[in-house]
């Protein structure tokens, strides 16, 4: 259910099974160990490794940037509209894929902090009723309308942008948003996906907070 779900489905639905995934006890504080903080200074999941033909490794270190790269390197698998010359499909995926993995992100992160993750000192009531309106008021209307117009969140087709913003829909779902018919019916068809079963078939080993 972290942010690692959303390149762990994109990898199923482009490779299969073949990528190897390590698992990370985040609430027992295992991204602040030393080996781990040389990956990813920020401490956190997902994390990347492309194996490279001359031996070396490159580490990604964001969700939003390997979901973009990863659909761009499988063009066969038509989950992202091609870079080419402007195209209003390339740009509208664009910008579904950054809305999703940062603004989008940015909301359900406060609200993660401040109803799951802070100590009860830590926690703040007006924050997380400023972002529930925020998600209310301005994300839901923007992604029912969408839902509304098509079964994806860029229209007729399944997308890379979907892993992303599934995810971000199944998330503000465990805290009573998206509750709209057009949400339950747009995570039946992405639950209906094989890739989808394959990347959170491992769900139940995860508890949603800290114990
Ligand atoms: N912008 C990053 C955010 C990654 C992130 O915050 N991951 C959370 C889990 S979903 C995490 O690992 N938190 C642990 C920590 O901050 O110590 C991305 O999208 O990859």
């Amino acid at each position: 259910m972290s942010r690692s779900a959303r390149v762990k489905w994109l990898l199923h639905e482009l490779v299969g099974d073949d990528f190897d995934v390590e698992t990370l006890g985040l609430y027992q504080g295992q991204q602040y160990q030393a080996d781990y903080l040389r990956r990813n200074p920020n401490h956190a999941v997902p994390v990347l490794e492309v194996s490279l033909s001359d031996g070396s490794v490159f580490t990604m270190i964001e969700s939003g940037a390997m979901v973009s790269l990863l659909a761009d390197l499988y063009p066969v698998e038509g989950l992202a509209p091609p870079p080419a010359d402007f195209t209003p499909e390339r740009a509208d995926y664009l910008q579904m894929l950054h809305f999703g993995s940062s603004w989008v992100d940015m909301v359900l992160w406060q609200l993660r902090l401040h109803r799951d993750l802070y100590s009860p000192a830590d926690r703040d009531d007006r924050t997380i009723d400023r972002y529930m309106n925020k998600f209310r008021a301005e994300i839901e209307p923007q992604l029912k309308a969408r839902l509304d117009r098509g079964p994806y969140i860029l229209g007729a087709s399944f997308s890379a942008a979907d892993c992303v913003m599934g995810h971000n829909v199944l998330w503000a779902s465990l805290y009573g948003l998206c509750a709209d018919d057009c949400f339950a019916s747009y995570l039946e068809r992405l639950a209906a996906r094989p890739a989808f079963q394959a990347a959170f078939a491992d769900r139940d080993q995860f508890a949603p907070r800290p114990s």
